[in-house]
């Protein structure tokens, strides 16, 4: 019933929002956080992911994130991905909020692409802020500029949210008809207040229940890539 509601909401919607996180990322290889097999069974957030982190635990920081951007060279987009970025070439999707910092959406062939988080592809030098070489950070080189750390242009916890990603995110939730909610546990702050803005209807697809499910419209409980599949069909 909620796969054949969603596929009617979604053609019936004449603005729809996909806000994503981990989970959408899970079918293509790329371990989630939260959920029992997620970066965080046994790695504290705030001490890999912070501020605190890059300032004085770099080498757990270097590792963590090295560990990802090295990953990446062999993850690919899944069918829930590739589907996604056809609705938005048929007009079914107005842009993609992601959480996710990997760029799959991107390679996916999804072009209205916000990262609320920033993105682990660039780095740049946490003392002067210049961008820097992804080889230099891998090899853990200081800047050439001024000497500081280089770090991933991802959102730590503790960073505001880049404001031109936040304010479209925004913009678009609170004016959308449908906000897809895919893959994400809605546990970190700001973004888990974004689905609430909107004037339209919500939905959630997620792998396992969350703390949020009850102020959804409609909720189905299984795997983004195979869903988007069967609503696709
Ligand atoms: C900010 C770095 C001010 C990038 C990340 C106390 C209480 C409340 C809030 C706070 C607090 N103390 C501090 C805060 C604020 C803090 C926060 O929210 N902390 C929480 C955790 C307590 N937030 C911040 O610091 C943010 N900045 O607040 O600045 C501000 C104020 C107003 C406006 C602007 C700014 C910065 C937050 C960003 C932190 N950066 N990571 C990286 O390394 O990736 S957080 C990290 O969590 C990732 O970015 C990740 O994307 C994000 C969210 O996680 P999810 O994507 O939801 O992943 P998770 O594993 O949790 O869930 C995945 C779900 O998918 C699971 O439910 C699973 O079952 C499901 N799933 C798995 N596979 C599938 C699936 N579903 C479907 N199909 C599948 N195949």
């Amino acid at each position: 019933m909620g796969i054949k509601q969603l596929a009617r909401w979604l053609q019936e919607s004449g603005y729809t929002v996909v806000l994503t996180g981990a989970g959408m990322s899970t079918e293509s290889g790329i371990p989630d956080f939260r959920s029992k097999s997620g970066w965080w069974r046994n790695i504290d957030p705030g001490t890999v992911a912070s501020i605190e982190a890059l300032e004085r635990h770099y080498p757990l920081f270097h590792e963590f994130y090295s560990t990802r951007i090295k990953a990446l060279s062999t993850i690919q987009p899944h069918q829930g991905h590739l589907i996604l970025a056809d609705w938005e070439r048929h007009g079914l999707v107005r842009c993609v909020a992601t959480q996710n910092v990997d760029g799959l959406h991107q390679a996916a062939g999804s072009e209205n692409v916000l990262e609320l988080h920033g993105s682990i592809r660039s780095v740049r030098c946490q003392g002067c802020d210049n961008p820097a070489l992804m080889d230099d950070f891998l090899a853990k080189k200081p800047c050439p500029t001024c000497g500081g750390r280089l770090r991933p242009n991802v959102v730590l916890f503790g960073e505001m949210l880049p404001e031109d990603a936040w304010n479209e995110a925004l913009a678009n939730i609170t004016r959308a008809d449908l906000v897809l909610v895919i893959g994400t546990s809605l546990q970190v702050y700001p973004v888990n207040q974004l689905p609430s803005v909107t004037r339209g209807r919500i939905a959630i697809l997620n792998a396992e229940a969350t703390d949020m499910d009850s102020m959804f419209d409609l909720v189905i409980h299984g795997k983004a890539g195979q869903t988007l599949k069967s609503i696709d069909e």
